[in-house]
């Protein structure tokens, strides 16, 4: 009986997650992002059906063309036609205004009673958000009509600036996808367009004076296969937006209230423009559209006047096609090795005084300089510059705005020296990078991992900053960068989710976030991709499994769990999960060696398995402490990360299986519970040189029978990395006579000054480590 009920449970879950249509459903206005106030009243519940009408002022031709905006979103949820009107009715309509008196402009108040839902904006753009909110609320799937609850909504976002940026360089997407970017864009409230529209690999804007930037510069013969393997594909790429194209797009996001910001990168990421203008770079070329990936070195020369001619040509025509008050003048990544050695540049730098000043390098200070006529050009013109975090190398003009992409470092610099800021932390807001740790099932990305989770956890207004300097911070964005997304369906699938995430990272108060709920009330946004179409991830759909060490237990705690509370299925034995194999009930009691696999099981589909082997040693599941704490961001799960049973089996640091400690001595020790003969110590650590991981210098064993008195069991000393010692996951054993002993000191000294030539010389560096083994 209770099986039966269970599974009853499960399909009304499952349906109310929207896979399919159920009839008179009620709305729900807890939508994604959370609005700030949602308020239940007693002014009665309102019934949408095919009677309402949607009635906006007369006269108001932009709120005509949102109520059209808002009966196609109602047609397309529910299969429900409205009527527009522009009389005053009194009963039966959605009533649109924008009378709001609010000082945010795109604040909204949402008023149902039983005759009239009333939408209200502060502006058009309010309205418009309230419109998304009701859409949102709708339960998708045919039917007669809805219930929309009798309820008070009030709502403004926290940041002015939500972004959400695009690379069609790497791979060019056509103007409809941008289109439908754009869509998608509006229903997370984002109202930033980011459009990175040139790089190495691809011109992609029309400019009438330069035709040649799109004949020549929008063309690549073929593309690298894989992580730069110098094996290449063979296959043409091309593709370019006409002026004509791009005036539609602007007007396209403008009916949404999305400004688009284009980036022309400068004065790197410039090899498609060289390919067509060789004059514009140092050596005169000739100089081919970038077929890998990566950091060119071929840049704009700085020394060449027909380089500055060029730079406000082409900028002359993007001020006219995009109205942003913004322009995106790029200044990352520009390597200056070929500015060392040209004539040109060195000239320049020379007659504009531009040496070494002890902080930057003269080089530095002339792409300050090119960044600078760039700023200067289109503040003549009334518009504003934002560059990548690199700008702030070599000075930084005073209304510049930056964009804050290697960590948040850049970011809360520029606030400190009073600039604004707009945070795209590569730690948080990339989503090109891998989405899942099981990157085996994933498509191939960049590399790195920023699971949803990540994202929603993201807190833009660092505490390292005062109040005053947290004001600079306008807002969020996260970044998609291409290289790896060859279709505009795989920018889909690497936007969602987590774009749900960001929206409430953008739109919501701190304290109003819940990573939980979030997860709950983004099943009905699910249901919008699906009607869409939209290609999202699904990786939130997976078991989670969470292991907790309980010491008294003397077992570690699986914990499976699924977000929509799907039935989840597992086996120890490291054979296949079925429907027959054991349910999940409750935590599961790990004491052996044994070998998880579990899957979520809906109707029609099965998740692909979440696995975890466990090996016991003498250490497992007992209580460590640690005389130094890990550095804040690698605390994970704590001292009991490391006898938990599981061994890190990748080098991803993040991903809560391994403990970081910044430049400290790592001191743990293992109660192993009971005095026992030991001989064997056993963990494991990471080398990752580029981000200063080092292996340790020196590892000391202790034992003691007291928990006070320690002997040395054994140690070792290792020499300094060199470049050429291979990165990596790397285990160390230390054997020592057989002794009695209850408790295991491990002491480790770290490298405590990384070697000359590396980033971060003389610097210590960090230790990653995992899994003590006591045999
Ligand atoms: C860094 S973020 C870049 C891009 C790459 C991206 C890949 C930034 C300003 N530059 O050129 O596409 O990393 O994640």
């Amino acid at each position: 009986m209770r099986k039966t009920i269970g599974i009853v449970a499960f399909i009304a879950a499952w349906l109310a997650g929207s896979l399919v249509c159920v009839h008179a459903q009620n709305a729900d206005f807890h939508v994604v992002p959370l609005p700030k106030e949602v308020k239940a009243t007693q002014a009665g519940n309102f019934e949408l059906d095919k009677q309402t009408l949607i009635a906006y002022p007369s006269g108001d031709k932009e709120l005509k063309r949102y109520a059209q905006l808002l009966a196609d979103y109602i047609h397309e949820a529910t299969g429900l036609k409205m009527t527009l009107t522009n009389m005053a009715v009194q009963r039966k309509c959605i009533k649109l205004s924008r009378s709001l008196k609010h000082k945010n402009a795109e604040a909204y108040h949402i008023r149902v009673n039983s005759e009239i839902v009333w939408l209200d904006g502060a502006s058009a753009a309010g309205l418009f958000y309230a419109i998304q909110t009701f859409r949102k609320a709708l339960p998708v799937g045919p039917t007669q009509s809805v219930v929309i609850p009798s309820t008070e909504v009030n709502d403004a976002p926290r940041f002015a600036y939500r972004g959400a940026h695009l690379d069609v360089s790497r791979h060019f997407v056509t103007p409809d996808s941008v289109c439908r970017f754009i869509d998608m864009l509006a229903l997370h409230n984002i109202n930033r367009l980011h459009w990175h529209i040139t790089d190495d690999q691809g011109w992609r804007i029309e400019i009438k004076k330069y035709p040649r930037l799109t004949e020549i510069g929008s063309k690549r013969p073929e593309t690298v296969i894989g992580h730069n393997t110098g094996r290449y594909d063979g296959i043409p790429h091309s593709g370019f937006y006409t002026q004509k194209d791009i005036r539609r797009i602007v007007d396209y996001a403008a009916g949404r209230h999305i400004t688009i910001i284009p980036e022309i990168d400068l004065p790197g990421h410039m090899q498609a423009a060289l390919a067509a203008y060789p004059e514009l770079g140092c050596t005169g070329g000739p100089y081919e559209v970038w077929k890998m990936w990566g950091v060119s070195d071929h840049v704009l020369c700085a020394g060449n006047e027909r380089t500055f001619t060029f730079i406000e040509n082409v900028l002359a025509e993007v001020i006219k096609l995009f109205p942003s008050q913004y322009i995106h003048i790029g200044g990352d990544e520009c390597p200056k090795t070929q500015w060392e050695k040209c004539p040109k540049c060195q000239q320049r730098i020379r007659d504009n005084h531009l040496e070494a000043d002890g902080k930057h390098s003269a080089e530095e200070r002339l792409q300050s300089y090119v960044i600078g006529r760039a700023e200067a050009f289109l503040k003549k013109h009334g518009r504003r510059i934002i560059g990548w975090d690199e700008i702030l190398e070599g000075g930084l003009a005073p209304d510049a705005t930056v964009m804050s992409w290697r960590g948040e470092g850049g970011g809360i610099e520029a606030a400190r020296q009073g600039h604004d800021v707009i945070m795209t932390p590569n730690t948080y807001c990339y989503f090109d990078y891998y989405q899942s740790d099981q990157k085996e099932l994933e498509p191939e990305a960049i590399g790195g991992y920023v699971p949803i989770e990540r994202v929603y956890s993201y807190e833009p207004a660092s505490p390292q900053l005062t109040p005053e300097e947290q004001r600079h911070i306008l807002g969020v964005q996260a970044n998609c960068w291409t290289e790896y997304m060859k279709t505009y369906r795989q920018v889909e699938y690497m936007e969602l989710p987590r774009m749900a995430a960001l929206s409430e990272v953008q739109w919501c108060a701190p304290e109003q976030k819940d990573f939980d709920a979030f997860i709950q009330r983004i099943q009905r946004l699910v249901g919008v991709y699906r009607l869409k179409g939209y290609n999202y991830a699904k990786v939130i759909y997976r078991v989670k499994k969470e292991t907790k060490v309980d010491t008294a237990a003397h077992a570690i705690m699986v914990s499976l769990s699924t977000c929509d509370g799907a039935p989840v299925y597992y086996t120890l034995d490291g054979t296949t999960p079925t429907p027959q194999s054991a349910r999940y009930e409750r935590p599961i009691p790990i004491r052996q060696d044994a070998q998880l696999r579990a899957v979520a099981v809906r109707p029609g589909e099965t998740t692909p398995e979440v696995a975890q082997t466990f090996h016991f040693n003498k250490a497992t599941a007992s209580p460590v402490s640690l005389e130094t704490a890990p550095h804040r961001n690698y605390t994970f799960g704590g001292a009991q990360t490391l006898t938990d049973g599981v061994r890190a089996t990748t080098t991803n640091y993040r991903n809560g299986e391994w403990l970081g400690f910044a430049g400290s001595d790592v001191v743990a020790t293992v109660d192993l519970g009971k005095e026992q003969s030991v001989g064997r110590a056993e963990l494991s650590y990471i080398v990752e040189k580029g981000d200063w991981i080092f292996a340790p210098r020196r590892i000391e064993v202790y034992g003691s029978t007291d928990g006070n008195n320690f002997s040395l069991l054994t140690a070792k000393d290792y020499p300094a990395l060199t470049e050429n010692d291979p990165n990596g996951l790397q285990s160390e054993q230390l054997s020592f006579p057989a002794t009695s002993a209850r408790y295991i000191k491990l002491h480790l000294v770290p490298e405590m000054k990384m070697p000359q030539r590396h980033p971060g010389a003389g610097s210590p560096a960090f230790i990653f480590l995992d899994e003590i083994g006591i045999f």
